[in-house]
């Protein structure tokens, strides 16, 4: 099969589970064109039939925004037609599925179909602004196969747009093999000093994922034992995180890590990881660092709870319960065998509710049904 991939190249999942995606197709055989402004944060080589095709957004002294979605569409049809693609796959649906239903427009009569997958913010805080709503809600009707990360995000999306389109649920995946390394690679080393224990939290640093709430735990947790606290990644609401932990005098207990690639290397050394999201339609950074055997503390809130089994491999508590959330951390980091047990549970689940060779397999599985049945090209809104 020949692919066209789209997606945001900034940090945040839906960059990752597209570039993922893309690189474990071609290793699987087929050809695969990913189309984005920049090279994604985890884009590596990955052999002969993995392509990046970067859409330079032409810039004119009229055009106070340069229409990006344009380009977009003009790149998707160049490569389209030069690589005779069989689909085009976007991530994240603003605004990459209307993109794609252009470009399926201009290419016409040449066949290609067009599959979105919805990754959350485009759904719950983007999408459903009215700036973008309705064509969020073309985009959507008019692709030939739309997936979602999670049921959360199925059931947010029909009552959102208030459509009946028929909407798969193909969750985001690990590649179990990288963070089995990553443990392998991490033992018998730790960060910080003998006996603290570690906390951390992955994020784009926006107001969803509710920082404050992270240092607030953090400062409860070091209050009762030694511990550290990782902030890794990057975003908008960082210097705030940085400010409240000064204030409440646990700055020298706080690292600053910045964005990494190989986040499996630095969650291989972390005893629990907090995901207080005010909403998550999934939680990738969860999933990861279940993925390396670190019990999860979140909100119970859009698709966590499908990631994160309460009781089992971490704790749910309801949205802002900073109280609750310090004290599941407290319980958790206080008996340790229980935490171990957490953490072997945790990574068990993730191995076989989302491993990259099933959930890629059910992609694959997807493109060659739509591939199969006639475009959706004049279906009405
Ligand atoms: O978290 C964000 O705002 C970024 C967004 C993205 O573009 O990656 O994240 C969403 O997609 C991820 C990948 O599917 C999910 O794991 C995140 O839960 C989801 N974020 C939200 O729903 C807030």
């Amino acid at each position: 099969m020949k692919v066209g991939i789209a997606c945001h190249p900034t940090v945040g999942g839906s960059g990752v589970v597209a570039t993922e995606l893309a690189r474990a197709l071609a290793e699987g055989g087929d050809e695969v064109h990913l189309m984005s402004y920049a090279v994604p944060p985890r884009w590596t080589w990955a052999g002969p039939r993995l392509f990046f095709h970067e859409v330079a957004v032409a810039q004119y002294p009229l055009f106070e925004y340069p229409p990006y979605d344009l380009a977009l569409a003009t790149k998707m049809v160049e490569v389209a037609r030069q690589h005779r693609l069989d689909l085009l796959h976007v991530h994240y649906a603003v605004p990459n599925a209307v993109a794609a239903i252009l470009a399926r427009q201009i290419l016409a009569p040449q066949p290609i179909k067009v599959i979105t997958t919805l990754h959350g913010t485009d759904i719950t805080l983007v999408g459903n602004d009215p700036s973008y709503a309705e064509t969020t809600r073309f985009g959507i009707v008019q692709s030939d196969l739309v997936t979602a990360v999670s049921e959360a995000l199925k059931r947010a999306t029909h009552e959102t747009f208030q459509i009946q389109t028929p909407i798969e649920v193909v969750p985001n995946f690990i590649d179990p093999r990288r963070f089995h390394e990553a443990i392998e690679r991490g033992r018998g080393q730790r960060f910080g000093a003998p006996g603290e224990r570690i906390l951390a939290h992955v994020s784009n640093f926006r107001p969803v994922k509710r920082v404050a709430d992270v240092v607030s735990i953090f400062h409860r947790v070091a209050s009762e034992i030694p511990s550290r606290l990782l902030l890794v990644g990057d975003g908008p609401d960082l210097p705030r995180a940085e400010r409240q932990a000064r204030e409440l005098g646990v700055r020298d207990r706080v690292d600053l890590i910045g964005t990494v690639a190989n986040i499996e290397d630095v969650l291989a050394h972390v005893d629990l990881f907090l995901l207080p999201s005010e909403i998550e339609s999934f939680g990738l950074a969860a999933l990861e660092a279940l993925s390396c055997e670190v019990p999860v503390i979140a909100s119970d809130v859009g698709g966590l709870p499908e990631v994160i089994r309460d009781g089992e491999n971490g704790y749910l508590r309801p949205l802002g319960d900073v109280e609750g959330m310090a004290e599941a951390a407290l319980a958790l980091l206080r008996d340790e065998d229980r935490r171990r047990a957490f953490g072997v549970a945790g990574r068990r689940w993730a191995e076989t509710r989302f491993s990259r060779e099933d959930v890629v397999a059910r992609y694959r599985a997807t493109y060659q049904r739509v591939v199969g049945t006639s475009s959706k090209r004049s279906a009405p809104a």
